[in-house]
């Protein structure tokens, strides 16, 4: 078992009795089958795009015009639209004109336009016979992930790893928000690809995910909320229960079940950006799965 203490005072005990992150070496799109049918928990694919790109991306992810801070404490700097900060319901005005404009600074922001992840996950459905559908609502469609810079504007007065981002889930809520979009409207699974485009070498943040899932009613109680973050939930809840650690450098990936409870820990002082999209999946026979939904 490993303690961390964070700065703010909160203790993570991590244990791993029973999970590990499946590592590889470079991309590995047959992989992907492995963590829907339950053989793995998560994947860090380990040098997954050259550095050189990654900074390249960085640097114009960083002066890009539309880069901006998003309502939320932990901190954190994005460029891209998200569905769980849509209201309910609201999905045209709020989410896919957005996307639509987004969809276009991401593109050039990736040299040639090209999309590291997209491409991945096409290769991963044509090996799985799988179709791929970008989430579209009138004639719109979400065609890129998302940027972020993780930790900027976080202080503390120790040296304490803190919160980049507080344990939560990104599918429960934000699906039963949006029963209009029929494409991923009760899938149950929602999966999160994130690829790190800039790390401080010996103080990357640490992803760790929790193999617990919480119920849209301890969702919504409000007992469960984090102490002090904008969203999420509070420690006890996943105290005791197993965990995996996943330590990105720059270039490489990780997929991740963002329907279970993860969080992000960092070292203050030292930001981390990310390139990252979730999918959810359609499963219509024991192994691997038919379909999947690309979203942000
Ligand atoms: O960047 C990570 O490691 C995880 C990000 C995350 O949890 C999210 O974007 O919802
Ligand atoms: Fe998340």
């Amino acid at each position: 078992m490993q303690k961390i203490i964070l700065a703010t005072g909160e203790s993570l005990q991590i244990t791993n009795n029973n999970f590990a992150a499946e590592v590889t070496e470079g991309f590995q799109p047959a992989i992907l089958a492995r963590l829907v049918d339950g053989e793995t928990l998560a994947i860090h694919m380990k040098n997954a795009v050259d550095p050189e790109w990654c900074q390249q991306v960085t640097e114009r992810f960083i002066q890009h015009p539309a880069t901006t801070t998003e309502n939320v404490t932990p901190p954190l700097y994005s460029l891209g639209s998200h569905l769980y900060s849509c209201a309910t319901g609201d999905e045209v005005s709020g989410y896919f004109l957005d996307v639509e404009r987004m969809n276009g600074a991401i593109k050039s922001v990736l040299p040639e336009g090209h999309d590291p992840i997209v491409a991945f996950l096409q290769e991963a459905c044509e090996l799985n016979n799988a179709k791929f559908e970008y989430l579209s609502c009138n004639g719109m469609s979400v065609r890129h992930g998302s940027l972020r810079i993780w930790g900027k504007g976080v202080q503390a007065s120790n040296d304490k790893q803190y919160y980049f981002a507080a344990p939560h889930e990104d599918y429960e809520e934000t699906n039963a928000n949006h029963p209009a979009l029929h494409q991923i409207y009760g899938l149950n699974n929602l999966y999160s690809i994130i690829l790190c485009i800039d790390a401080v070498v010996d103080r990357e943040p640490e992803t760790l995910v929790w193999n617990r899932r919480m119920t849209l009613e301890e969702i919504r109680n409000p007992d469960n909320k984090h102490a002090w973050s904008s969203y999420g939930y509070k420690e006890s809840l996943i105290e005791g229960i197993d965990a995996v650690s996943i330590r990105l450098k720059k270039g490489d990936a990780a997929i991740i079940p963002a329907h279970n409870v993860h969080a992000v820990i960092g070292h203050p002082g030292f930001n981390r950006c990310s390139y990252m999209a979730f999918f959810h999946l359609v499963k219509t026979s024991p192994a691997g799965f038919s379909k999947m939904v690309f979203r942000t």
